[in-house]
């Protein structure tokens, strides 16, 4: 049985930083710094530190804003990290939540009731819980029967998610899959950190994934999905659960994200590159045969790299567009949310391509054909 993706659906925080609004918290925080350590500086013991700038930000990156779910812990100098409240286990997790606003518009966007859902998938960087999963939490709260699991494969946690849930339909397993992707990354980024402080924002990210007897003549056939991993130690994180048992236990930097931004641009596109040509040649396509790449969204000059060099000519925004200026990089959401934005114009028979790349190395295609 084919698989159709049915709808998307979308959630983000209310609250939005701009690249002015982080840059004079960070530089106020630097001028703190290099006053406090001024004799140490002096002497030499002390690395003084560099101020960050706007024009660096939008120049290096393309991201002008990032949605938060709390802007006042992330621009207090004094603590510069997003204030989340601790809930009690009777409330729903701040992940689930933003995972249920995006479900339930993927749910309407379709016309479903939960109760026509099988399985929930809950694909993301990080979980905010071990257990129970964020994915059954988001199931109960919907009144799904079946079941549910989380998932993580970094920046291709998405579309990793949804080839999931495609072979689950493909397999008989299931009818109708949701797979949601809350990408709550603030608070795991070092916002004193120069050089990826500008990096992340959070969202939700949901799409209905159903067989094609259920789904009648909306949404987008499959016409293939490629997943492909390749270990790599430019982008990691260390946080784990046996943080607590080592000894000194790592400081906050430490664990969290960190990359080598320049190696990272370097490896991946040409992956990226050899991944998408290949997977078209396999279907005896060629990338005019594309109306549109929605691509990951971590950096404007990636993606400009990836298409030109795709297309081989300068393309139209249109052709792969871009919500990394108002969202940032949204780790496995980027590529479904720029095709849930930007998805119109499509005419039955048309195609085009979400592809993830990121952290592992991980990358994911999925070549898609409006019905
Ligand atoms: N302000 C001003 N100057 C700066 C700043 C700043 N904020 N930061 C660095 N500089 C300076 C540097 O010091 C350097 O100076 P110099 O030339 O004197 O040494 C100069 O600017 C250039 O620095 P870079 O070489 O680092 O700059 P780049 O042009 O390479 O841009 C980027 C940096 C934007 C990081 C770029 O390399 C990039 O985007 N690379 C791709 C990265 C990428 O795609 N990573 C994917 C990560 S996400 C992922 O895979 C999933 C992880 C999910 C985690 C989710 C939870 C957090």
């Amino acid at each position: 049985m084919n698989a159709v993706i049915r709808s998307t659906g979308l959630w983000h925080p209310e609250e939005t930083v701009s690249n002015d609004e982080l840059v004079e918290c960070f530089n106020a925080y630097v001028e703190k710094h290099n006053a406090e350590n001024a004799d140490a500086i002096e002497r030499g013991v002390v690395e003084p530190l560099n101020a960050s700038s706007t024009a660096f930000i939008e120049k290096a990156s393309g991201i002008k804003s990032r949605y938060t779910v709390d802007k006042a812990g992330v621009l207090d100098v004094e603590r510069m990290r997003p204030r989340v409240a601790p809930r009690p286990n009777e409330e729903i997790s701040l992940m689930a939540e933003a995972g249920l606003a995006a479900a339930k518009q993927a749910l309407d966007n379709a016309g479903r009731d939960p109760k026509d859902v099988d399985a929930v998938i809950c694909s993301a960087t990080s979980m905010q819980r071990t257990y129970p999963c964020i994915a059954i939490e988001i199931q109960q709260a919907l009144g799904i029967e079946g079941f549910g699991y989380d998932m993580s494969v970094a920046c291709s946690s998405g579309t990793f998610g949804m080839i999931s849930a495609i072979n689950m339909i493909k397999t008989g397993m299931a009818k109708s899959v949701l797979v949601v992707t809350p990408e709550i990354t603030t608070p795991q980024l070092n916002f004193r950190d120069r050089d990826s402080h500008f990096i992340f924002g959070d969202v939700a990210v949901a799409a209905l994934i159903e067989a094609e007897d259920v789904a009648g003549d909306e949404g987008w056939n499959i016409l293939s999905t490629r997943m492909v991993t390749q270990y790599s130690n430019n982008i990691r994180s260390n946080f784990g659960f046996l943080n607590a048992s080592e000894d000194p236990e790592p400081v906050f930097e430490e664990r969290y994200f960190v990359q080598e931004g320049r190696k990272v641009f370097k490896e991946v596109c040409p992956m990226v590159i050899e991944l998408i040509l290949t997977e078209l040649g396999k279907m005896k396509l060629s990338p005019a045969d594309m109306k549109r790449m929605w691509l990951h969204q971590a950096n404007i000059n990636m993606n400009m790299m990836i298409a030109k060099k795709v297309y081989d000519r300068d393309f139209e925004p249109h052709e792969a567009p871009v919500v990394l200026d108002e969202f940032a990089n949204i780790a496995g959401a980027g590529s479904l949310v720029a095709f849930h934005r930007h998805h119109d114009g499509f005419e039955a028979g048309d195609k085009g391509l979400i592809c993830s790349f990121g952290a592992g190395y991980s990358a994911g295609t999925i070549f898609l054909e409006k019905r």
